[in-house]
């Protein structure tokens, strides 16, 4: 290489060592938030990846699909403010002219990125710093090699070192937004019994820590839910955990909405729109309902259903008020996601602002989400921000991405757990979930599926769409058993055998599993 093309090389490196400093300074500033300038380039690739290639990366890559497009996020972002440099370097030949003019422009583009000046500030401040590295001590960056090469090698070696210090820094616990009671939030009104006036209440509620006096209503429901939970060692129970229970999101960074600032717009096709507010919400007669939910994206083997305890206020309560004449409703989100359905099925849910006795945790969508009975999980719509009542039938947003997440849940039964018994008994056991028609049975084979029996199921919960729990323990013969598990839905109806990917209408087909049975004391 000759020294021109080295200069080239090298120019390029720095700029992109210092694009990353800039996206890592608004990382320390403004942490895992929509302010982060990586938020809105994540967003956009996912905007605009081809439906088969998010289809693909949602389908075969799961998890890793989600990093990998993070990834190209960042280095996009670091590109996009290495070209502050570039500019800099051509436009002055001073060292603080390049420092300077660097950082400015990282500014403007951090602040057209995200709207927010402070995350602005960290990007410009670190790729300033950065900039500075490779120019204050020599102005002329191709004055002679070596030195050259060495303060290259220090921005790289100080970039890489500040990408962790603020992977650090920018995720501080209280950015978190840790979960709170529910009932220290919405003064006692949403935890409270429902005898009681709202707002007056909740001192007696178990809840809030108090004790004495009997148990909330979420508490005696949860407890509810404890009691009816088969006995499976390494099982989270019939309420799934916050931090356990799934999330599918379209961005990586979600909205950090703040409840004072959110309101609800009940607006379109209605007689008398309206705009709610989260206390409006709060001060109401709370319900407590058991849902489960269940991504259509997710596989025949896959973890993406769980069920919890919502608290909040029934749709239909909201719709009364509005009076709607469309026939159809979409629901938009604050971070740009929005799902249509027929309104027929949007009268049977509910607001939520809790879960499991806890404030709607943010990864589930505070400060209010939409939850749907016998729906696929896309259109239980976190960061609900409207309601559009339409009299036609717009496409949501994976719909255009060729899914087909709007109708009714498949029946599925999911083998999670294998145990190993005293004596060599196994015990195989798993949650199954059919909508709103419910689980009548769960049928086990042990010899591939030419015998069955069934498992023993978990006594329903209270609530139209709630999964049930089934297990199955006996004494093997073999060293090993191919097991297959499938459920019969309330009207009847047995799991279809026939296997399908996620993609476009939900998995199905049998849950099968090879489990050891022998050479276990
Ligand atoms: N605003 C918004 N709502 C959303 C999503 C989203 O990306 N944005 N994902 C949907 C999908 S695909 C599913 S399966 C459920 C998952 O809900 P959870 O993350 O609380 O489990 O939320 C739905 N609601
Ligand atoms: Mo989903």
């Amino acid at each position: 290489m000759n020294e021109q093309s080295i200069r080239r090389l090298r120019e390029v490196v720095v700029g992109l060592a210092v694009g990353a400093l800039a996206t890592d300074g608004s990382y320390v500033v403004v942490g895992p938030t929509s302010a982060f300038v990586a938020a809105p380039v994540h967003h956009a690739v996912v905007q605009y990846m081809p439906a088969p290639v998010l289809a693909f990366s949602i389908v075969v890559l799961g998890e890793l699909g989600d990093s990998i497009g993070f990834a190209i996020a960042l280095a996009l972002a670091a590109v996009a403010f290495g070209a502050a440099y570039w500019v800099a370097v051509r436009v002055s030949a001073q060292s603080l002219g390049r420092v300077v003019l660097s950082g400015g422009l990282v500014w403007l583009g951090a602040v057209a990125l995200t709207g927010s000046p402070t995350s602005g500030v960290g990007a410009a401040l670190a790729a300033g710093a950065g900039v500075a590295v490779v120019s204050v001590s020599a102005p002329q960056l191709d004055e002679t090699v070596s030195p050259g090469r060495r303060r290259t090698i220090a921005l790289l070696g100080s970039t890489v070192g500040f990408g962790a210090l603020a992977f650090l820094l920018g995720d501080r616990p209280e950015r978190a937004a840790p979960s709170r009671s529910l009932s220290n939030v919405t003064g006692g009104a949403a935890a409270s019994n429902g005898s009681a006036p709202a707002g007056a209440a909740g001192e007696g509620s178990a809840s809030n820590g108090t004790g004495g006096g009997s148990a909330s209503p979420v508490q005696s429901k949860l407890q509810l839910a404890a009691d009816r939970s088969l006995d499976v060692a390494g099982v989270d129970g019939l309420v799934s955990k916050i931090g356990l229970f799934y999330t599918v999101d379209i961005d990586t960074i979600d909205p950090s909405v703040d409840p004072a600032a959110w309101h609800l717009d009940v607006v379109g096709s209605v007689s008398s729109p309206t705009r709610l507010t989260f206390d409006d919400l709060t001060s109401q007669e709370p319900i407590h309902r058991f849902k489960t939910l269940r991504c259509v994206g997710e596989h025949r083997k896959g973890q993406e259903m769980d069920n919890a305890l919502w608290t909040g206020v029934p749709m239909s309560r909201i719709l009364e008020r509005v009076d709607p004449t469309g026939g159809h409703v979409v629901l938009h989100a604050a971070d740009g996601y929005a799902e249509e359905f027929p309104i027929e099925a949007l009268r049977e849910g509910m607001l939520a602002y809790g879960m499991n006795d806890k404030l709607l945790p943010r990864q589930h969508g505070r400060p209010v989400r939409a939850l749907v009975p016998g729906h696929w999980g896309e259109i239980n719509v976190k960061w609900l921000t409207k309601i559009e009542v339409r009299d036609d039938a717009p496409t949501g947003y994976w719909e255009k991405r060729g899914w087909h997440g709007t109708g009714p849940v498949n029946t599925v039964a999911k083998l999670w757990t294998v145990n190993h018994l005293d004596g060599g008994r196994v015990q195989v056991a798993g949650f199954a979930y059919a909508g709103t028609r419910g689980v009548q049975a769960v049928e086990v084979s042990t010899d591939g599926g030419s015998a069955w029996t069934r498992a023993t199921l978990s006594d329903p919960l209270p609530g139209d769409d709630v999964w049930r729990q089934w297990e199955h323990t006996w004494q093997p013969t073999g060293a090993s058993a191919e097991v297959v598990v499938r459920a019969v839905d309330g009207t009847g109806a047995r799991q279809p055998k026939t296997e399908a990917g996620p993609y476009p209408n939900g998995a199905s087909g049998w849950v099968r599993k090879t489990v050891r049975t022998g050479g276990h004391t």
